[in-house]
């Protein structure tokens, strides 16, 4: 069914969040979001589609948004911090559907960076996006992307996607959902805005269970490397252990969790 934005406003309960707008098809709410003149957006707008005809994930990849299925949205920040903290935002993206759907009953696993998957199969994706104007970042656009109401999925998503009606077994209702969503970003983002990062992060910690589990991570230049995962820094980037003890930072990347991991 269309999302009710009416209901949406209904339950929302927050300061950041300002003005949703709802299109009934749009190629992608980041590209969009990414498109708007500066004159025409301000922090705390909220793009949504009904669905995406070009839904994007990271690197290119395509993002299968089918009509009324999902919450497709992307939301617009200007924070007033450096560049090099705004991976952190895809962190809390996740944290806030992930602490939502926690409220349904829903346990989830975090997956670094920008994953949300419940037994192994993808529920959610988060794709972060900025424009800046020289040195200064004029906006964020934090965009996700959450299976709701999906009954199956084409064939090459079938075996690694899920989406909460397949969890729960019923149709789920959207409005106080993203309600939800959107309440959880807020104060995740004042957070942000103080520069508790360490709160951020340990929220995400707690949640996250590659925590001391051996992985290997693909990087964007087409690098692999193993390791132990042993931290997140207050930037967002993961840690690990290689087996020489060496530590190396990531702030990007994909991860999988090698077979036989021991739990330290
Ligand atoms: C992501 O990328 O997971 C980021 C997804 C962000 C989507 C949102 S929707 C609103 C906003 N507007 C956009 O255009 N995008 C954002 P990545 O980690 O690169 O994962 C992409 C991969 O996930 C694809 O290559 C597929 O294998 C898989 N995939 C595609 N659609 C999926 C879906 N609906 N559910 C689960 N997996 C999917």
């Amino acid at each position: 069914m269309k999302l009710d934005i009416k209901g949406v406003k209904e339950h929302m309960n927050n300061n950041i969040i300002k003005n949703l707008k709802y299109f009934d098809s749009v190629t992608s709410t980041n590209e969009l979001a990414l498109e708007m003149k500066s004159e025409n957006i301000q922090e705390g707008d909220v793009i949504i589609g009904g669905e995406q005809t070009k839904g994007r994930g990271r690197l290119k990849r395509n993002w299968h948004s089918p009509q009324y299925l999902g919450l497709w949205f992307s939301i617009i920040v200007r924070p007033s911090k450096d560049l090099d903290r705004i991976p952190l935002l895809t962190l809390i993206g996740a944290l806030s559907v992930h602490k939502a759907i926690k409220n349904m009953g829903i346990k989830t696993d975090l997956k670094w960076p920008n994953d949300i998957l419940y037994n192994n199969k993808k529920v959610c994706g988060v794709l972060s996006q900025f424009r800046s104007d020289g040195k200064e970042i004029d906006r964020v656009v934090v965009g996700i992307g959450l299976n709701v109401n999906q009954k199956e999925f084409p064939k090459e998503l079938k075996d690694t996607s899920i989406s909460l009606r397949m969890i729960m077994e019923k149709i789920i209702k959207k409005e106080k959902l993203l309600a939800e969503i959107l309440d959880n970003f807020s104060d995740f983002y004042q957070l942000f805005q103080n520069s508790e990062y360490d709160e951020i992060i340990n929220s995400w910690k707690i949640e996250m269970s590659m925590l001391n589990k051996q992985i290997t991570i693909n990087t964007a230049n087409g690098n692999k490397m193993k390791g132990k995962v042993v931290d997140i820094s207050n930037k967002g980037e993961l840690i690990i252990e290689k087996l020489n003890k060496e530590r190396q930072k990531f702030i990007a990347g994909d991860v999988s969790i090698d077979k036989n991991s021991i739990r330290f």
